[in-house]
């Protein structure tokens, strides 16, 4: 029968059960990635579980996230990943040597694999025909460990794309088409794969934009074919070995069809503050712009970046614009000071930033209070820039740097007439610069055995659940809205050091909701919890969009937090709180939602034999005097994790009853 190449790699790697639309699946793992983020919490996970060395073909721990080292946390954080990750088998890619997805995709990822990466952003890798996912830390520790990983057999929305790009437009502007047509919410348990003679015409960067920032539909991964545009990628990378061609039956079906043809396409931008609310750059042109930061792991390629070197070639930027650069690898920092790109960068005033998250994990560069700040990157969350109130809009390499020449929202088609800016075409270089040198190899087994660990004082394990408990007795801790994201319930920034030790890191769950001189969330929760009861929070529909992070699981469970009610729950934070042991619970009836209010005492007297073997529970909500009914949408071993405490113990478990 004829398949969608989703499918084929998905059969290529079935381990457990059948594909078939919205059945449990298991996958076997080939590459994992963890980011220092969220990868210290991975490997405190894997070692607790016992796992040894990794059993992966290949797995690289980055440093890429947490780079501003104020105190000694940060770099106790490197040394310790430095030192597990390289005793345990793993490549370890030091700080500065470029953010784990671009890194991954010029020196590691391979047509027709499967990856799994303790980073939303993970299916970067697909711009090669990678199968290339996102999850939680634990589910990547288990996946390093040779575990399966599990997921729901997706159904696929082909993007058909037609056509070539005109001059000035992007592949950035691609994705926010999608965006606009499929917005953040009601993807999840999709895989996006994009097919038809438009593809030819995208070199694998520009597929790795489109990618990269599908993760913003909310979807399972996205995925390119690979063909002769691969080809001289790996080829220019030294890794021609890795080439092999695929792509999905001509006659393939898929769930649905969007049709994209690439030559009416326009310039794009997300407004403020989603990455789905999508505007053409030509409305908002003339808008007044007071920072300009090109980078990210979405739009910071050797490529995207020179063309914006042949664009400041010469010329100054407006003297009211802040402009930063962050160049998405060594590699590519390396390759634009060979070619004097970087010059002519530094001369037109931009300020340049290391190769590494930086501001768009909101680790400096935040803007001043009501300016308009426009960024190459894939998220504008509210906040997300560490101002409260900012005002992020997300646009295209070529789109930022007309701006910042101009000093306000700039269609780049308008800088010929403007000021005699003419297009130039960048060709994906021959050869790029393949230098290793940043990254540590595994440490040979013998070497292993005897090599230490460096825990800095800052690395804490994290607490594991209890058992879930027969009942559930507790009180609604906060009732929020939709679209909660994880920087919401988690926010990184400034508190992004903590991460390493979720006691102290759990002080600023859902930070943003505090209100001055009242006790803030952590505070009511932990008082809850001494006090014996569970913590409960409500919330709309796609509760936990966005990033991976897995404190926004692991830090609410810290605080006695047990279950979660939402209208629904996106993919990847559902899998982590049922890894953390918090019941994620849906309303049957949503007119419930507008019921429940914040405070009241809650009461759920069969959780753990509803989790057990139903689908539904009934929730007793005692203050206000009624009952209503939720859906538990669980597979069976989602309840087996649940009843025994979290993923850590299940693990355990069943290692255990191995012979
Ligand atoms: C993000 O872009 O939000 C992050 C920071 O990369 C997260 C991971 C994290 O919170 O550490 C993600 O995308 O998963
Ligand atoms: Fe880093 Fe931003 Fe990419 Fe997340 S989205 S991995 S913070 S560059």
């Amino acid at each position: 029968m004829a398949q969608t190449l989703t499918y084929k790699i998905l059969e290529s790697h079935l381990v457990e059960g059948r594909l078939t639309v919205g059945e449990s699946i298991g996958i076997r793992i080939d590459q994992t990635l963890t980011q220092d983020a969220t990868g210290t919490t991975a490997f405190l996970l894997f070692e607790s579980m016992g796992l040894g060395r990794v059993k992966t073909q290949l797995s690289v721990s980055y440093v890429d996230h947490n780079m501003a080292q104020f105190g000694p946390e940060n770099h106790n954080d490197h040394l310790y990943l430095q030192s597990i990750a390289t005793k345990a088998g793993a490549y370890h890619s030091r700080p500065g040597n470029g953010i784990c997805h671009q890194v991954h995709l010029e020196r590691f990822a391979r047509p027709g694999a499967t990856l799994l990466g303790s980073d939303s952003h993970t299916p970067t890798g697909g711009g090669v025909g990678m199968l290339a996912i996102g999850a939680g830390g634990m589910d990547v520790a288990v996946a390093m460990g040779g575990g399966p990983f599990f997921l729901t057999c997706p159904r696929v929305i082909g993007v058909h794309l037609t056509g070539k790009l005109p001059d000035w437009v992007t592949a950035k502007d691609v994705i926010l088409k999608l965006l606009s047509i499929l917005t953040t919410k009601g993807n999840v348990g999709c895989v996006v794969e994009y097919f038809g003679k438009g593809v030819a015409h995208l070199t694998v960067p520009q597929r790795a934009t489109i990618t990269n920032m599908g993760a913003e539909l909310g979807v399972t991964t996205s995925l390119f074919p690979s063909d002769a545009m691969t080809q001289s990628f790996l080829a220019a990378q030294d890794r021609a070995d890795a080439y092999r061609p695929l792509a999905g039956d001509p006659d393939a079906r898929y769930d649905r069809v969007v049709e994209i043809d690439l030559s009416q396409l326009e310039p794009l931008a997300a407004c403020p503050s989603s990455p789905d609310n999508i505007r053409p750059i030509a409305e908002l042109a003339g808008l007044k712009v007071h920072q300009v930061i090109i980078g990210s792991c979405t739009n910071s390629s050797a490529t995207d970046l020179m063309r914006v070197a042949t664009v400041l070639k010469g010329r100054r930027i407006d003297p009211h614009v802040e402009f930063a650069i962050a160049p998405g690898s060594r590699q590519v920092l390396q390759m634009l000071a060979a070619n004097g790109a970087l010059a002519d960068m530094i001369a037109a005033g931009a300020r340049i930033l290391e190769s590494a998250c930086g501001p768009c994990i909101g680790q400096g560069f935040s803007p001043a209070d009501g300016v308009v700040s426009l960024r190459t990157f894939n998220r504008n969350f509210a906040g997300r820039s560490g101002s409260p109130g900012d005002r992020v809009y997300l646009v295209s390499p070529e789109t930022a740097v007309a701006s910042a020449i101009m000093g306000e929202i700039t269609d780049p088609r308008t800088l010929r007439d403007a000021v005699g800016i003419r297009y130039s075409a960048i060709k994906l270089p021959k050869q790029f610069e393949t230098d290793d040198s940043m990254i540590d190899p595994p440490l040979p087994p013998e070497e292993a055995a005897t090599a230490e660990v460096v825990r800095g004082r800052s690395i804490v394990v994290p607490e594991t659940p209890p058992p879930l408990a027969e009942s559930l007795d507790g009180q609604v801790l906060l009732k929020c809205g939709d679209k909660i994201t994880t920087d919401h319930i988690m926010p990184a920034g400034v508190h992004l050091k903590h991460r390493s030790n979720a006691p102290e890191y759990a002080k600023v769950v859902f930070e943003c909701f505090n209100e001055p001189g009242e006790p803030t969330f952590a505070e009511r929760a932990l008082a809850l919890k001494h006090g014996g009861r569970a913590g409960v929070v409500v919330a709309g529909a796609s509760y936990g969009q966005g990033s991976s992070r897995e404190h926004a699981a692991l830090c609410p469970m810290v605080l006695g937090v047990r279950a979660v009610i939402a209208k629904s729950i996106e993919r990847i934070h559902k899998a982590n709180l049922i890894n953390f042991a918090i019941v994620p619970l849906e309303f049957e009836n949503e007119a419930d939602y507008e019921r429940l209010q914040a405070g009241s005492d809650i009461e759920i007297p069969d959780l753990a034999q509803a989790v057990r073997e139903r689908d539904a529970v009934t929730v007793i909500d005692k203050t206000a005097g009624f009952e209503f009914v939720c859906r538990l949408n669980l597979t069976q071993r989602d309840r087996k994790i649940l009843l025994a405490g979290g993923l850590l113990r299940y693990t355990k478990q069943r290692a255990r009853a191995m012979p």
